[in-house]
């Protein structure tokens, strides 16, 4: 067993967790981004280096995420967690997700470490039962916890805030803090009712948790070490660990019927249930001093790993705490917030259906683009552009060439290396340089950087064959072609083990085109991976181009969503009415039922368009603010209400005469307004 030194602390093996999934609807890019492919690539290194590490996670099943959705299906909780598990679990096993574990916690082994876990807290007063008032729905007959509760966030005023949490500015709230509470459940105001729960007292954890974070992880993310920063020193409060829920894992103490474990109590249980379910040696992971345990989470989630989880585990006793959270920021799609409800994202099993084999391509962008330090945006066109020119241009192209160069003047045979000249020895000197830049990178959670030190492999092969040229030094030097080619093939080897964290199937798909099995990643930088004399396997294109057309019907998907949403949205309030106006007043106005008969742009303007129409009194032209809502095109022949005896104008040169009606709402969005039935232009309305 290798043992290494970090931090200025030894491990001996390394447990990864990466947060439970909500099991209340599929995965998207923002979910992999922030947490499974950089997982993933973590420990997929380490399984490379040959470490002793488990990865475990698995899907959060309770809390009201999960019940919320049941209600609105008209389906059982149990229904919508087994209906997603399968789902969750089964993409990301295509996604080459390589979890040791991924489980649940509805499984019989979490209930039982859940209810044991807070059986040792309640039995060695960990615990205090306080009574409060309460949110409570008298319609639906029930308390409303955490998300039943809606309401506006006191700090940025969003109107879609939760119970325990603004999704706009990231604050956690109490139920109490939202103004306008409403339940979730009926729509309707809540009242108070009381009720009584038990807390973990943070608070009387606070003194060592200052110490182990603020003191003894001075090294973690600045995001992450920041939070915990301002939670501390904030100072804590004691946090419910109840709930009064029939969906759940009831509070195990008597007279606590009614009562389940806060979803947030029971699911980071879930990282040690699921090792249990893993290995008889479980204890080894969690309860070693030399272990090192990561979790990889969303922003969202710091102060439940930071704070609540590792106070849960210094009240009990014996456990491993987290030597590191290295939690990413958000990741948005085309300029906006993902969004679950909205359906606003990129789901990964409608990707897979939509790209198969490509499975490494999204890996690859969203690596690349991970939200590291800030909230970053993927667009498809940067994911067409990063296919296109560095999968396909830099990575693609430098085994190709390679393997079919060699294929073209040696068979497919490997050539031996003859005398190095010094430029062939500068260019394999950088392997080892890459290697070392790579773990670093890795080591620090810095994947975006490690992701352009492996991809440093290829454009160093790819400029050490345009700088050898061996197509042209055939016709002179063969034998020069011969090293020429055996480097270009170390190199290849060398890309194959170092892109495996990140494009596990491209890796494989290199080695089995060089006829090798994975050598790990000791020897990466070595410069006699593959064997002179040895027989490659068949060269075939790692990537291939994506076209316009495809990004476009991606495109055109995230516009329909749009589309559903604005008709979906709720109705803006309508403006007040204005001050009464006489019958006389009325009268009046001349309206009257128009034709539209020629339509065109007012030049070197955005909004306005010159329309003629049969007004049925005579033929005029009227210029009306409407041209980013309707083409003309489109406006000739359609019929229109309008007021004719209004006093004329000049807009941009052209005289306007009378104005059409239109409705508009509060987006400012106009709508030409046509009679149902088509009438006789003339024909007055009033
Ligand atoms: N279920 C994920 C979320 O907040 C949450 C993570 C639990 S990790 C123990 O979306
Ligand atoms: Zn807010």
């Amino acid at each position: 067993m290798r043992i290494y030194l970090q931090n200025m602390k030894r491990f001996k093996r390394y447990l990864v967790t990466s947060a439970l999934p909500y099991a209340n609807g599929p995965v998207h890019i923002g979910h992999l981004a922030g947490v499974y492919v950089p997982s993933d690539i973590y420990v997929r290194y380490l399984r490379l280096k040959g470490e002793d590490v488990v990865w475990v996670c698995g899907s959060d099943e309770h809390g009201v995420p999960i019940t919320i959705k049941a209600r609105r299906e008209g389906v059982a909780p149990q229904d919508v967690v087994d209906k997603y598990h399968n789902m969750i679990k089964n993409s990301f096993e295509k996604l080459g997700i390589s979890f040791d574990i991924y489980s649940r916690t509805t499984s019989e082994e979490h209930y039982r470490t859940a209810s044991e876990f807070f059986r040792t807290l309640y039995d060695k007063g960990a615990f205090v039962e306080q009574t409060s008032m309460q949110y409570y729905d008298n319609e639906a007959r029930q308390f409303l916890a955490d998300r039943y509760i809606t309401g506006t966030c006191p700090h940025c005023q969003s109107e879609r805030a939760y119970g325990d949490q603004c999704e706009n500015c990231g604050t956690t709230l109490a139920a109490t803090d939202l103004l306008n509470p409403r339940s979730a459940i009926t729509g309707s105001v809540p009242v108070m009712k009381e009720t009584s729960h038990w807390y973990l007292p943070l608070d009387r954890h606070e003194e060592f948790l200052r110490g182990w974070i603020l003191d003894g992880h001075r090294e973690w993310k600045t995001n992450v070490y920041g939070q915990c920063k301002s939670w501390l020193d904030l100072g804590l409060q004691p946090r419910a660990v109840s709930r009064d829920l029939d969906w759940g894992i009831p509070v195990p103490v008597d007279g606590a019927a009614g009562k389940v474990l806060y979803v947030w109590f029971d699911a980071p249980i879930g990282y040690i249930s699921a090792t249990k379910e893993l290995t008889p040696d479980w204890e080894r992971y969690w309860k070693g001093e030399d272990t090192k345990m990561v979790h990889f989470i969303g922003k969202d989630n710091i102060v439940f790993h930071c704070i609540m989880f590792p106070a849960m585990l210094h009240a009990h006793g014996g456990y491993t705490l987290p030597e590191n959270v290295p939690a990413n920021e958000f990741l948005n799609l085309e300029g906006e917030k993902i969004s679950t409800s909205r359906n606003w994202a990129v789901w990964l099993h409608e990707y897979l259906v939509d790209f198969p084999g490509k499975e490494d391509v999204l890996r690859y962008v969203l690596c690349a683009n991970a939200p590291e330090t800030k909230d970053n945006d993927f667009t498809w066109r940067d994911f067409q552009a990063r296919n296109n020119n560095e999968l396909v241009a830099v990575l693609g192209n430098f085994v190709n060439r390679a393997l079919v160069l060699t294929d073209k003047y040696f068979d497919r045979r490997v050539p031996a290396p003859g005398p190095l000249s010094d430029y062939d020895r500068d260019t394999l000197a950088e392997l080892p340089a890459i290697r070392r830049s790579l773990e670093e990178n890795i080591e620090n959670f810095r994947f975006r950087e490690a992701l352009k030190d492996a991809m440093n492999i290829a454009r160093l092969g790819n400029k050490y064959l345009a700088d050898a040229e061996p197509w042209k030094v055939v016709k002179t030097d063969p034998t020069r072609v011969e090293t020429i080619l055996n480097i270009a093939l170390q190199i290849t080897a060398n890309l194959a083990v170092a892109i495996e964290p990140f494009m596990p199937f491209t890796a494989a798909r290199v080695l089995a085109m060089l006829d090798l099995e994975n050598f790990g990643w000791e020897r990466l930088g070595s410069v006699d991976l593959v064997p002179a004399g040895h027989t490659l396997g068949r060269a075939e294109l790692l990537f291939e181009k994506i076209e316009d057309s495809v990004i476009e019907a991606q495109l055109s998907k995230l516009a329909e969503t749009k589309q559903a949403n604005a008709a979906l949205a709720p109705a803006a309030p309508a403006a007040p009415q204005k001050e009464t106006v006489s019958f006389e007043d009325f009268g009046r106005m001349d309206i009257r039922v128009a034709t539209i008969v020629a339509a065109e742009r007012v030049e070197k303007t955005k909004k306005l368009l010159k329309l003629t129409i049969d007004a049925g009194v005579d033929r005029r032209v009227i210029v009306s603010g409407i041209a980013e809502y309707y083409a003309p095109e489109e406006l000739v022949g359609r019929q229109a209400l309008v007021l004719v005896n209004l006093e004329p104008r000049e807009l941009r040169g052209v005289l306007s005469q009378g104005m059409i009606l239109m409705a508009s709402d509060a987006t400012g969005r106009l709508v030409l307004l046509s009679p149902t039935d088509r009438v006789a232009s003339g024909a007055t309305v009033g």
